[in-house]
């Protein structure tokens, strides 16, 4: 039961180790696509995408990635753009 358990936990942490940086990774990938999108637009949308990056930025700066995928989501919403996951 005990090694049971030994491996459930091992085989988590395996998981967060691998889910953890493909997501540290993932969140400067979509804000550059936001930015590379919306950076030579002036109007209203635009800038608010670009304001939903720097949020995202900052909390994948923070080391909150899900968060930040949701905020690049939220921007890329904004302009009708389609992030490329990786
Ligand atoms: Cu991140």
């Amino acid at each position: 039961m005990r090694r049971l358990i030994t491996g459930i936990a091992t085989g988590a942490l395996a998981l967060g180790l691998i889910a953890g940086p493909a997501l540290a990774t993932q969140c400067p990938l979509l804000i550059k696509q936001i930015n590379d999108a919306a950076g030579n637009r002036l109007d209203a949308a635009s800038a608010q995408a670009k304001a939903l990056a720097a949020e995202a930025d900052a909390l994948h700066k923070a080391g909150k990635h899900a968060d930040s995928v949701k905020k690049a989501e939220e921007a890329a919403k904004a302009i009708g753009l389609k992030l490329q996951m990786k």
